[in-house]
């Protein structure tokens, strides 16, 4: 999308809503957030672990996410692109739950240019490279032969490895150091000079929402980490004249400020 050249066009940006059927209140808060807040956007990036986790293309039926690819569908025949990066917790979702989401699936990482700003995208597990264990288990899971071997179990089959491996994973994350769960510095570095040195850089996953600005090379970059919705929603926005963080109203059909 290029630049519109009107004040008022903008573009937000969500991540880690990690949306579950035993948190209804989140679902429903999202549902909301859709309905009276992105609605007045031009376009709604969703930049991975939209699910708790994601089993597969043959869970769209599950009542819960059908009530979410519902909202989504809803949000793209008023007229609003909606776009997804794949998260570590969702990387299952195909081309069958896009079509169903009316949304479209970008590769992690992408380049948008928007409002006349160059922008970066990603969900942001790539960058925690000192967490190793992590990204021996990404590579794997990441591998398509992989991904076609473990989609030919039933659905409870998976369902019941994911859950074990949440609980392992979860195990992992409370021994290993705060640091090592963060982006890697020099892995950013790297990645920005790769893309050129995009004015804005943003992703999610590290739940430390934050505004980073950085110097690469003598380029200054913004970089934004959003947050995550376990208390409440994380939402930022992007116009012409920059970034900023929106906040949920003080009721549930309130537009977010
Ligand atoms: O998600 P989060 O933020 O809590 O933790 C992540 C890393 N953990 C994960 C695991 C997911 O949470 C589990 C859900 C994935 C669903 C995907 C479906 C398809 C895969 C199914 C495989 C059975 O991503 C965590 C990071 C943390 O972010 C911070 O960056 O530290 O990483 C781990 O804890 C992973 C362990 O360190 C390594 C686990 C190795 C497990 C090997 C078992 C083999 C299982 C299957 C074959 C590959
Ligand atoms: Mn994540």
């Amino acid at each position: 999308m290029s630049s519109t050249g009107n004040a008022d066009a903008h573009a937000l940006f969500i991540s880690d809503l990690h949306l579950s059927e035993s948190r209804p209140d989140i679902t429903a808060q999202f549902i909301q957030f859709l309905g009276h807040t992105a609605n007045h956007a031009e376009a709604l990036y969703i930049l991975g672990d939209l699910f708790e986790y994601w089993a597969g293309d043959d869970d769209l039926t599950d009542p819960h996410h059908h009530s979410i690819i519902q909202a989504l569908a809803g949000l793209t025949q008023q007229g609003i692109a909606c776009y997804l990066i794949h998260g570590n917790r969702d990387f299952l979702m195909g081309a069958t739950f896009a079509h169903a989401a009316r949304l479209e699936i970008l590769p992690d990482p992408s380049m948008r240019n928007l409002y006349g700003h160059q922008v970066l995208l990603s969900h942001g597990d790539a960058l925690c490279t000192d967490d190793v264990a992590y990204q021996a288990f990404r590579r794997q899971v990441r591998q398509p032969e992989w991904q076609r071997h473990f989609l030919q179990q039933p659905l409870a089959a998976r369902k019941a490895q994911i859950e074990a491996l949440r609980m392992r994973s979860e195990e992992e994350k409370n021994i290993k150091a705060e640091s090592i769960m963060d982006v890697n510095a020099g892995a950013v570095a790297d990645l920005l000079r790769a893309h050129g040195y995009p004015r804005i850089f943003i992703h999610g996953h590290t739940h430390r929402p934050a505004l980073h600005q950085l110097d690469i090379d003598g380029h200054a970059i913004e970089r934004w980490v959003l947050g995550d919705w376990y208390e409440q929603g994380s939402c930022l926005e992007l116009r012409q004249s920059g970034c900023r963080v929106l906040r949920p109203g003080r009721n549930a059909g309130d537009r977010w400020q």
